[in-house]
């Protein structure tokens, strides 16, 4: 079953909206298989930002994620790569459109509250990289048929 990384920025923790955006993969029929509260070393943020390390705005985005603690999940279900990305909406939320998660809850490219895997391929590297085999539980939820056929 296909998986993705998402991650509640340290922004989103601290704004109070933890609960109002898992709420929204939960009410769509994701399943979620992993979730911690922590906060990333510079030496996990720089890894999982390392596509941009060349970017100028590199040092602040890995100042920002390591600032506080963020949210760090796994949630399943078909097509959640592409599906969760478009729940997120667009990188800067001044081009997200209204119903989506930066959309509605955020103005700036540098304080968009969520990540999410871009691919399926970087998704499962990601998920190697913040999680442990041990801290993800594979489960089916009593509802799965009320929601996929
Ligand atoms: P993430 O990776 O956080 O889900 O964001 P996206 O996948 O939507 O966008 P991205 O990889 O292009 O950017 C990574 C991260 O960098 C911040 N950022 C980006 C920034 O602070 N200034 C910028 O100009 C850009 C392009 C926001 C997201």
């Amino acid at each position: 079953m296909e998986r993705t990384f998402l991650a509640i920025k340290p922004d989103g923790v601290q704004r109070g909206l933890v609960g109002e955006i898992i709420g929204r993969f939960e009410a769509k029929g994701f399943t979620l298989v992993g979730m911690k509260l922590m906060t990333a070393s510079r030496e996990l943020a720089e890894q999982h930002y390392g596509v941009h390390k060349e970017r100028p705005f590199f040092a602040g985005l890995v100042d920002f994620i390591t600032s506080g603690p963020l949210v760090a999940m796994v949630w399943e279900g078909d097509g959640v790569v592409a599906s969760a990305r478009k729940i997120i909406g667009a990188t800067n939320p001044l081009n997200s459109e209204p119903g989506t998660i930066r959309g509605d809850l955020a103005v700036n490219v540098g304080r968009n509250i969520i990540h999410g895997s871009d691919a399926v391929e970087t998704a499962n590297e990601e998920i190697r990289l913040w999680f442990k085999e041990e801290e993800l539980s594979s489960w089916t939820p009593c509802l799965t048929p009320w929601i996929v056929e």
